[in-house]
C-alpha cells in the first residue's frame, strides 16, 4: 500500500538566479551547515544531497547547484529538466535580481509546466536596511505565478530549512497527486519521466558514501 511507509521519494531541485544572490551559500549552509563571506566560485559537486524524514516518509534531495554559468546566461534545459522544485534566487538588496528571477518563471513554466513547485526566495535578509526589493511586490508577485515566496538569510541561516521543508511537503503532494491520476497502479512512467523516483526501500541509484557527489 502506497500510504504504508517503507516509501522513498527522490527529488531533484535545482537553483536558479543571478550570480552573486547567494545560491551556492543557500547550498553549503543547508547540506553542510557552513558559511563563507567570499563568492564561492566552484563546488566540488553539481550537486548536494540531504536525507529527510517527512511524517514517516523518507525523502532524498539532490539539490543542483550551477557552477556560474549564469554569469555567461548559460544556463538551459539540460541543467533544470527533470526537476521536481525549484529556488529561484534573487537579493533582496539587488532590484535587478529579482527581474531575472521573473525571467526564470517564465521559462520554467514554458518549459516544464505547472508540475514543477517553484520558491521565490529573498536571501540576505540580514541586510534589511539596503532591501530594494518590496516584501509586498515580491509577494504579490509570486501568488500570481502560483509560486510560493520565502526569505532567507544564509549568513544567519534563516529560514532555509523552513524553506526546504515546506518545498518538500509540496513536492510530496504534487507526486501524490500525480499518483492518483494514474489510478493507483503501480505504473511509473509518468514520475520516471519527470524524475521522480518512488521505491519500496532504499533508493536504486547509487550515490557516494557520505551523501555527496564528487565529480568524476
Ligand atoms: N550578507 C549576506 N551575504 C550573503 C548571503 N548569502 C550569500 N552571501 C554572500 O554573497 C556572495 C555571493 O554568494 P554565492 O553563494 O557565491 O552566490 P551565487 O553566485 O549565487 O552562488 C558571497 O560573498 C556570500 O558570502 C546572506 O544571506 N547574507
Ligand atoms: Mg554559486
Amino acid at each position: 500500500m502506497a500510504a504504508a511507509g517503507g516509501k522513498t521519494y527522490s527529488f531533484k531541485v535545482v537553483l536558479l538566479g543571478e550570480g552573486c544572490v547567494g545560491k551556492t551559500s543557500l547550498v553549503l549552509r543547508y547540506c553542510e551547515n557552513k558559511f563563507n563571506d567570499k563568492h564561492i566560485t566552484t563546488l566540488q559537486a553539481s550537486f548536494l544531497t540531504k536525507k529527510l524524514n517527512i511524517t514517516g516518509k523518507r525523502v532524498n534531495l539532490a539539490i543542483w547547484d550551477t557552477a556560474g554559468q549564469e554569469r555567461f546566461h548559460a544556463l538551459g534545459p539540460i541543467y533544470y529538466r527533470d526537476s521536481n522544485g525549484a529556488l529561484l534566487v534573487y537579493d533582496v538588496t539587488d532590484e535587478d535580481s529579482f527581474q531575472k528571477v521573473k525571467n526564470w518563471v517564465k521559462e520554467l513554466r514554458k518549459m516544464l509546466g505547472n508540475e514543477i513547485c517553484l520558491c521565490i526566495v529573498g536571501n540576505k535578509i540580514d541586510l534589511e536596511k539596503d532591501r530594494h526589493v518590496s516584501v509586498e511586490e515580491a509577494e504579490g508577485y509570486a501568488e500570481s505565478v502560483g509560486a510560493k515566496h520565502y526569505h532567507t538569510s544564509a549568513k544567519l541561516n534563516k529560514g532555509i530549512e523552513e524553506l526546504f521543508l515546506d518545498l518538500c511537503k509540496r513536492m510530496m503532494e504534487t507526486a501524490q497527486a500525480e499518483e492518483r491520476s494514474r489510478g493507483n497502479g503501480t505504473s511509473h512512467t509518468s514520475t520516471a519521466r519527470r524524475g521522480v523516483q518512488i521505491v519500496d526501500d532504499e533508493p536504486q541509484t547509487a550515490m557516494p558514501a557520505g551523501g555527496c557527489c564528487t565529480s568524476g
